[in-house]
């Protein structure tokens, strides 16, 4: 019985030994301790003996089974201070007492020009409004008076996808929507991302960003498309700058205009940025064609309204003197810093 002992005591030592984590220790508590354990075992053997041997073994059994508990709570104490030391060296990393660290980033420059535009038209009465960018052809060109196969469909080349619905190629594929959601009268802005399958240069990207802006009232005129388009050009440029009004051919809008400023990135003279011509397209804007307006369920016997279609990137290009669209998508972090 001597022998099955110490055998044991050496066993649970060299067990104890590979113990490394709190559910180890608690199955080899289970399995010396617990009452089908080994310890347990040992106990029942005591029936093959007898007399003085008999109680001698039981002290033994009974003085193994207290040490093997003291270790236990010894080990599962040590391994709570280990845990626990941890934590705390792991917290000594952060020192809350240094000055806290400056964050290097910025806005996209034509985030910044958005929110700039937004906030003009927002004081003077406009809602902000979004809409997505895969749209149906319904919108994007039906309720514009744009019906299939009409040669205005190739002013725009479109990217569909496969289940016939396309990528938004301008702003103006919110009108309906708008119109329906709220009726008139209406003042209401919509900035978005359009896409269209474009020869890319200086001035053309084929991911750029265009901000729609309607307004339906009573009597709305040309006049008023003139003076909200001269209030937010001078609170955005914040100088004098030349601007042209020409013709302009938008089937969802009569009459239509372009609106064009003068380049400034080379004063007007010609270069890459305006395609050597001096001046930039801006603008297009026009009074609602009638038709536009019953398809959005608005009375054109009782209501007017004009509609423009803003292009945010150039505006950023003139803005902040960008000389070439394609930095705006490049990714390139340069370009970014300099907006900090
Ligand atoms: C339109 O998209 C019309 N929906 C605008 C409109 C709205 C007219 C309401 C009348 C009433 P256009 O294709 O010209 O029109 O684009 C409008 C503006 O978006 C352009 O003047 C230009 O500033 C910008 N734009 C157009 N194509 C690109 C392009 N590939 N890259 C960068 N900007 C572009």
């Amino acid at each position: 019985m001597e022998q099955k002992i110490t055998a044991l005591r050496e066993r649970f030592a060299f067990a104890l030994s590979n113990v490394a984590d709190p559910v180890a220790l608690e199955a080899l508590r289970v399995e010396y301790l617990g009452k089908k354990g080994l310890l347990a075992d040992l106990m029942q053997s005591l029936r093959e003996l007898s007399g003085e041997g008999k109680k001698q073994a039981g002290q033994f059994i009974n003085a193994l089974k207290n040490e093997v508990e003291q270790t236990i709570r010894s080990a599962a104490e040590a391994q709570q201070k280990a845990e626990l030391d941890k934590l705390v060296n792991g917290a000594k990393q952060y020192d809350v007492t240094l000055p806290e660290r400056t964050l290097h980033g910025s806005y996209h420059p034509i985030s910044l020009v958005q929110r700039e535009v937004e906030h003009i038209f927002v004081t003077m009465g406009f809602t902000v409004e979004e809409y997505p960018e895969i749209v149906d052809d319904y919108h994007c060109f039906e309720a514009l008076n744009i019906p299939k196969h009409h040669p205005a469909r190739d002013m725009q080349d479109t990217y569909y996808l496969n289940n016939g619905q396309l990528l938004k190629t301008h702003t103006s594929a919110a009108q309906n929507a708008i119109m329906r959601k709220y009726g008139a009268p209406l003042r209401a802005i919509f900035p978005g991302r359009c896409f269209r399958n474009e020869s890319i240069d200086a001035c053309h990207e084929n991911t750029f960003f265009q901000m729609e802006g309607i307004m339906i009232d009573r009597d709305i005129s040309i006049a008023n498309l003139i003076y909200f388009m001269k209030t937010m050009l001078s609170e955005v440029f914040q100088q004098d700058i030349k601007v042209r009004l020409r013709p302009g051919f938008f089937p969802f809008v009569e009459p239509g205009f372009e609106l064009d400023i003068s380049c400034l990135i080379c004063g007007g003279e010609g270069c890459p940025s305006c395609k050597d011509s001096g001046w930039l397209e801006l603008c297009p804007c026009g009074m609602i064609h009638p038709r536009v307006l019953e398809m959005g369920g608005i009375d054109p016997n009782e209501y007017t309204g004009f509609a423009f279609g803003l292009g945010l990137t150039r505006l950023a290009m003139m803005r902040y003197g960008v000389k070439d669209i394609r930095d705006f998508n490049s990714g390139n972090l340069r370009v970014l810093a300099q907006f900090t």
